[in-house]
C-alpha cells in the first residue's frame, strides 16, 4: 500500500498501552488506530471505568503512573480516603485525578454519547492529536470468569481476588450482540497495511476484542497481522498470563502462546514477534515457514516502545 502506513494495534493492558505509547512517538509518520479491550469495563459507585482504554489513554498522553502501569501519574487518594471513612467499597482504587475523567465519561455517556465519542473527547482533553483511540465495540463486552468459586466480573477476579481463583471458563458477555466499532470497520475498508496484536494476555486482553462476530474476518484483510508475544523466557511480561496458561496444562512458554494463537485463530496471523530472548525458538519457526521477528518486546523505556513499533513497521510496510 502507498502513501502514509495505515496501522490498526489491539491495545489491552499494560503491555498494549506500552506499544500505543511506541505508535505515538512515530506521529506524522504513521496513520494509526488503537482498539481497545472492553473485556475489563464495569460500572463501580456508579462510574463506568474502562481501564484498558484509559491505560491507553494515560499511556500515550504520558500520564500513566510508571509503577503501577495503570491509573494517573501524580495521583492522590482523598475522595478514596473519605470512601473508606464512610464504610464504601475501596477494594479498587479510583484516584483523585482518574475519577475527574471518570465523571466526564459518566457525564458523556449520560448525555447520550457513545462510548467511542467520549473516549475521543477524553483523548483530545488530555492533548492526544493525531492518533484514534476507540473501544473494540460501543455496546458493553465484559469479561466474566467462571471458577470452582463461582461465576465472578473480571475486576472482582483480578483486583478482588488477586486472581487466585483457578479459572474453568472465560466468557466474554454481550460479545454475540456487540458490533465492532464502525470506526475500525470504515479505516479497514480504506486498506489497513497493518494490523498489531500487542504483548497482550491472549485471552483477558484480547480474545474479548475477537470475540465480537466478524471483526477477526475484518482485520484479517489487512494486509500483515502481527502478534508481539506477551510471553519472555517461559514467564509472562505482567499478569496472571503464566497462571491461567499452566491452569490449561500449558507451559507458559512462546512455543504454547503460539500454538493457541494459531488453534484460536486459524491462518490469522502472518508475523510474529518475539523477544530477543526467545530468539533460539524464533529460528525454530522461521525454519517451519512463519514469518518471525526478534526484537525488546518488554518496552521498559520510551525510545524502546518506539524501537519496536518501528522495527515491526519495516518489516511489514517501509521505513518510518
Ligand atoms: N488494579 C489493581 O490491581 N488494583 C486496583 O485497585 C486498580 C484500580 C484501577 C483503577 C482504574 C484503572 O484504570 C485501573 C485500575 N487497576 C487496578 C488496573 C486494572 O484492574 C487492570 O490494569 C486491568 O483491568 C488489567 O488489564
Amino acid at each position: 500500500m502507498s502513501g502514509i502506513p495505515r496501522v490498526v494495534l489491539l491495545a489491552g493492558g499494560g503491555g498494549g498501552a506500552r506499544m500505543a505509547r511506541g505508535l505515538y512517538g512515530l506521529s506524522g509518520a504513521v496513520n494509526p488506530l488503537v482498539v481497545t479491550n472492553p473485556g475489563d469495563d464495569f460500572e463501580h459507585l456508579g462510574l463506568w471505568v474502562c481501564p484498558d482504554t484509559d491505560s491507553v489513554l494515560y499511556a500515550v498522553a504520558d500520564a500513566i503512573d510508571p509503577k503501577r502501569g495503570w491509573g494517573r501519574r501524580d495521583e492522590t487518594w482523598s475522595v478514596l480516603a473519605e470512601i473508606e471513612r464512610l464504610h464504601g467499597p475501596t477494594w479498587f482504587s479510583l484516584g483523585d485525578r482518574d475519577i475527574a475523567l471518570h465523571l466526564l465519561r459518566h457525564a458523556g455517556l449520560s448525555g447520550g454519547k457513545t462510548l467511542t465519542e467520549v473516549t475521543s473527547d477524553l483523548a483530545v482533553a488530555l492533548g492526544i492529536r493525531a492518533m484514534r483511540i476507540i473501544p473494540a465495540s460501543d455496546q458493553p463486552v465484559r469479561t466474566f470468569v467462571h471458577t470452582a468459586d463461582g461465576v465472578m466480573e473480571f475486576q472482582d477476579y483480578f483486583v478482588a481476588r488477586g486472581c487466585a481463583p483457578r479459572i474453568e471458563k472465560l466468557e466474554y458477555r454481550g460479545a454475540e450482540q456487540a458490533l465492532p466499532n464502525s470506526q475500525l470497520l470504515s479505516f479497514l475498508g480504506e486498506g489497513c497495511d497493518c494490523v498489531i496484536l500487542g504483548p497482550s494476555n491472549p485471552y483477558l486482553s484480547i480474545a474479548p476484542i475477537l470475540a465480537i462476530p466478524s471483526i477477526v474476518d475484518a482485520l484479517a484483510k489487512a494486509d500483515t497481522v502481527v502478534a508481539v508475544s506477551p510471553i519472555v523466557n517461559g514467564e509472562a511480561i505482567k499478569g496472571p498470563l503464566a497462571k491461567i496458561m499452566r491452569e490449561k496444562n500449558l507451559e507458559p512458554t512462546v512455543g504454547s502462546w503460539v500454538e493457541e494463537m494459531k488453534t484460536m485463530y486459524p491462518s490469522f496471523i502472518d508475523l510474529w514477534v518475539f523477544d530477543q530472548r526467545d530468539a533460539a525458538f524464533a529460528e525454530q519457526l522461521r525454519a517451519q515457514g512463519d514469518r518471525v521477528l526478534i526484537g525488546d518486546t518488554v518496552m521498559t523505556g520510551a525510545a524502546e516502545k518506539t524501537a519496536l513499533v518501528r522495527q515491526v513497521l519495516a518489516e511489514c510496510v517501509v521505513d518510518v
